[in-house]
């Protein structure tokens, strides 16, 4: 190891995979052993296991150091260590394990990455660990609903082996190892370097921020982005790639590089600002820039912020000597409008003109196609964001019914296909009950079960379209309002999502009864009929009404196309 790098957690590298041979004989002999299929979070933490990016630590944590690591920070040795790094299984698998059982941990594809020699299996606490590494059993926490909601009930912790490393196919020279990222700073011969952290794109503010604080300190710059997980709803890595490089030629030259790090993130703010300054002096990095809300969620629903906006530099600085790892420390940057110049808010006379846009904001003006001025992001960075979120008419969109039979949802469904055919442009899919029924679901009743089953096969076909920039109409009666919300939920960050109810009296439509339908289910002919004998919960969170007692179906599709005017969808003369 070179003498002049800064030294990994804990005193030492830890590389966990077994030699060429060692690797087979695992592999031979594994063939009866139990097997675990690893989430795409818990990959992420085995890649950082395996490569020593969380050195020292040498498998999924067991009890003790769990129970150390949510009481006290800290592992076995007294090591510091802030955030538990633990396997979460099901019931079953956790049922079959005992101490010294060997256990295959697989990607997605069923490659064996690694081997865990089991130590314990236990139910931890939940709610406590929350308490302990988030602060809040509060479920609008990232975090927490992923603890809470989304991790098994059983943990298993114990010694691993690698087999294979975690394979990616995207940016494959821009993923770095801990030591192929060392040996780099060692070729170069930086042997300062300050590592900036970030799940966002990088604009004006923080590029400004970063050469500030590695001019001062007179060292390198690591940009090290999380490729892994990050909050819910972020702008996707592949995005944030082309932006940093974008970036990259802004700073002078040889002061800076870029490596994507395979983190899965927990947002838990103080305690994993603290986490990220171990993995960055693993990755050989000296200095940490910590800025306003380090890896904090934001907000809950009420708008209290779930961490001060500078308690995660508070927790570091008490830690910052015995890690020794420095942190750089930056209040928020502000753009000074008179100056044509960003600097730290605190460095701000009284009454000086600041601008700046938030990420809310940023979102509208892309969603709207407006302008994103030069002093917020450099136009290359811009034209990267204006690739990946095209304006609302151009990014595809689903018009979802739901309503009663024969509350007229076809027809005014069948109008507006015509009326978006019209105006061309885009592709456009109808997704009508009865044609669902007969192409997609033909096996299928009408129990609420298979009725759900029906609605998330409309919604995932959907979404396909919406993703791909069409349209899709969708006219099916969706009874039920939690599986409504599953298709919004899928539909909305591929595009647009408009829930129309149709919500003509069931009188009106059973006085119609074009299919006769109605005269059935009142006969007991038709069971489980919706309306009659069947549940119908009528939606709170639609975002158009209409009522075809009071509106022809050409009027309704028109009101339709004008709300999607209104939203952005739909550009120019209709
Ligand atoms: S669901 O609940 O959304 O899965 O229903 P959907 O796929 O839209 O199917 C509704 C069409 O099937 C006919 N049909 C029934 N509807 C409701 N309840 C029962 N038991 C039933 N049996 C058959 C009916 O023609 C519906 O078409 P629309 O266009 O709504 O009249």
């Amino acid at each position: 190891m070179n003498a002049s790098l800064i030294s990994p957690h804990g005193g030492s590298l830890i590389d966990l995979f077994a030699d060429e041979e060692h690797a087979a004989k695992l592999k031979t002999d594994s063939r009866d052993w139990p097997s675990h299929d690893l989430t795409p979070r818990q990959l992420c933490d085995l890649e950082l296991l395996l490569n020593g990016g969380f050195s020292p630590l040498t498998g999924f944590m067991n009890k003790a150091d769990y129970d150390r690591v949510c009481q006290e920070m800290r592992i076995g040795n007294n090591t510091l260590w802030p955030i538990p790094i633990t396997l979460d299984i099901s019931e079953v698998l956790a049922k079959s394990l005992k101490s010294g059982t060997n256990l295959v941990l697989r990607d997605a594809e069923g490659v064996m990455n690694a081997v865990l020699k089991v130590e314990d299996v236990w139910k931890p606490d939940r709610e406590a660990e929350a308490m302990a590494i988030f602060g809040t059993i509060n479920r609008e926490h990232p975090g927490v609903s992923h603890l809470l909601e989304h991790t098994e009930s059983n943990y298993v912790g114990g010694q691993l082996i690698g087999l294979q490393p975690v394979s990616h196919y995207d940016y494959q020279l821009l993923r770095h190892s801990p030591r192929e990222l060392r040996d780099e700073f060692t070729k170069l011969g930086w042997n300062k370097v300050v590592a900036f952290q970030t799940r966002n794109p990088m604009h004006r503010a923080h590029q400004e921020l970063t050469l500030r604080a590695t001019k001062e300190i007179e060292a390198n710059l690591l940009i090290h982005p999380v490729v892994g997980m990050t909050k819910p709803g972020d702008v996707d890595h592949y995005t944030r790639v082309r932006c940093y490089q974008a970036l990259l030629h802004r700073y002078p030259r040889k002061m800076a590089t870029l490596s994507l790090l395979p983190l899965a993130m927990r947002m838990a703010g103080p305690r994993e600002a603290v986490w990220h300054a171990i993995i960055r002096k693993n990755y050989g990095c000296t200095h940490l820039i910590v800025g306003r809300d380090h890896a904090g969620p934001g907000n809950d629903s009420s708008g209290k912020a779930f961490y001060g906006p500078y308690d995660a530099q508070e927790l570091l600085q008490q830690h910052e000597a015995e890690l020794g790892v420095a942190m750089v420390p930056f209040k928020l940057m502000v753009y000074v409008q008179d100056q044509d110049t960003y600097a730290p808010i605190d460095e701000i006379k009284e009454g000086t003109r600041t601008l700046n846009i938030s990420g809310t904001e940023l979102r509208n003006r892309l969603a709207m196609g407006k302008e994103i001025p030069e002093w917020f992001t450099f136009a290359d960075v811009a034209t990267e964001l204006r690739r990946s979120h095209p304006p609302r008419h151009q990014q595809g969109f689903t018009v979802f019914f739901t309503g009663l039979s024969g509350s007229g949802k076809s027809t005014i469904a069948n109008v507006l296909l015509v009326k978006f055919l019209e105006m061309g442009g885009r592709p456009v899919t109808l997704l009508d009950g009865d044609l669902v029924r007969k192409h997609l679901s033909s096996e299928l009743g009408f129990s609420k079960e298979h009725r759900d089953i029906n609605i998330k096969r409309i919604g995932y076909v959907a979404s396909e379209v919406t993703k791909n920039g069409g349209v899709a109409i969708c006219a099916p009666i969706a009874p039920y309002d939690s599986v409504r919300k599953d298709v919004r939920s899928m539909i909305q960050p591929a595009g647009g999502f408009l829930l129309v109810h149709v919500a003509t009296p069931i009188e009106v439509c059973e006085q119609r009864d074009r299919k006769g339908l109605y005269a059935k289910a009142r006969a007991g002919i038709i069971k489980e009929f919706t309306g009659i004998s069947d549940p119908y919960e009528e939606p709170v969170d639609a975002d158009i009404i209409i009522d075809t007692t009071k509106l022809t179906a050409e009027e309704a599709a028109q009101q339709i196309v004008l709300h999607c005017e209104k939203e952005g969808y739909v550009a120019g003369d209709v």
